[in-house]
């Protein structure tokens, strides 16, 4: 595949000969006090992003800041990086809000239904790199950039372009949410990802990488998988994984993460219950597929869904969590999914066959 063309979207503004991370520092000199907002769920990019932006804000305007989450953080890699590296982080609905405060947004767009606030925030910026558009009319600097494989990329960008330090944290926080972000295949990275991860990587603590990369895994973990093998089933190119009983809603990202890699397909699907909700996760191998759109035309009108090339999300909140109110979803989904990928609706091929599960029980 073509390498993404790195910088379509060049440093330096023409208008004003000013480069963005000068624009965008010079929006922030009135304000008081910096809160940097994600979506849910925030995730290694995500998490650095904000900690590479306070820095900046810190070292060049002297500001306070505060780093916000917005609901949990399950994934056990992304809690071993927040305890790990100490990252200071305040729920988001406990925040409180006085003038003069300017909100940053990163890794994310208001109004695409990631966030559990009120998308209603004064947002000063949204700094982003995620296909699916949101709501950005009233926000006075943007800087999304789809080309690039995360937002830790054009956070490093903005750090080296300022001349401001790296300390060792923040590098290995910023190289784990650049990895994070492209270690797929087919990768979703540019050049400027790749020269990022080359600038942090000298600069980061390796031995705290590696045991964020290696955290221990709780029991349910194990459960969840088997539970997803033994709801998998194959159409043609692609396997559908549904979990009842998802033990906490990052994990439908690590099953169809897994499921991908299964050489008899091209994509991986999961929907996995937690709470009144149907958390989704799509996977592709194949190139530019635009999974982010896909996912966002199938889920439709039933919930919100978006992401990148490969790899998309949603989420689909459900009238019951009677048995029957989440089949009919999955039914529709089901249909929806094979309709969109041309695949002739049929009857699905279990990963594991029935048989088999019994006799292992038996053995
Ligand atoms: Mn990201």
């Amino acid at each position: 595949m073509a390498r993404r063309s790195a910088d379509s979207d060049s440093c330096i503004v023409k208008s004003t000969g000013l480069r963005r991370s000068d624009r965008f520092l010079a929006g922030l000199e009135e304000a008081s006090r910096v809160t940097f907002v994600t979506h849910v769920h925030p995730d290694p990019d995500s998490l650095g992003s904000m900690m590479g932006l306070a820095h900046l804000v810190e070292t060049k305007l002297g500001l306070p800041t505060r780093l916000t989450r917005d609901g949990l953080i399950s994934r056990a890699e992304n809690r071993a990086m927040v305890d790990l590296l100490k990252v200071e982080l305040i729920p988001v609905e406990e925040i409180a809000w006085s003038k003069g405060d300017a909100v940053v947004m990163v890794d994310s767009q208001p109004n695409t239904g990631r966030h559990s606030f009120d998308d209603e925030l004064p947002l000063h910026a949204v700094i982003d790199h995620h296909d699916t558009p949101g709501d950005l009319e009233d926000v006075q600097f943007i800087d999304v950039r789809p080309s690039y494989g995360a937002t830790c990329t054009l956070v490093t960008k903005y750090l080296i372009e300022q001349e401001v330090g790296i300390p060792e944290r923040l590098a290995t926080a910023l190289l784990y949410g650049i990895e994070t972000e492209i270690s797929g295949y087919p990768r979703e990275a540019s050049d400027t990802d790749d020269s990022a991860t080359q600038f942090l990587y000298p600069l980061a603590d390796k031995d705290l990488l590696a045991q964020i990369k290696n955290a221990r895994l709780p029991h349910s973990h194990f459960e969840c998988l088997l539970q997803a093998l033994q709801n998998s089933f194959i159409y043609d190119r692609i396997i559908i994984s549904w979990v009842n009983d998802l033990p906490q809603p990052e994990q439908a990202a690590e099953v169809v993460d897994f499921l991908v890699r299964f050489e008899k397909v091209d994509w991986a699907l999961c929907g996995g219950v937690f709470r009144d909700k149907l958390v989704l996760s799509l996977r592709t191998s194949l190139h530019g597929a635009k999974s982010g759109e896909l996912l966002r035309q199938v889920v439709g009108k039933l919930g919100r869904a978006g992401g990148h090339d490969r790899r998309a999300g949603g989420c689909i909140r459900l009238p019951s969590t009677s048995l029957n109110a989440i089949e009919d979803i999955q039914g529709e989904l089901r249909r929806r999914f094979l309709k969109a990928l041309k695949i002739d609706d049929c009857r699905g091929q279990r990963l594991v066959p029935l048989r088999e599960m019994l006799q292992n029980l038996q053995a």
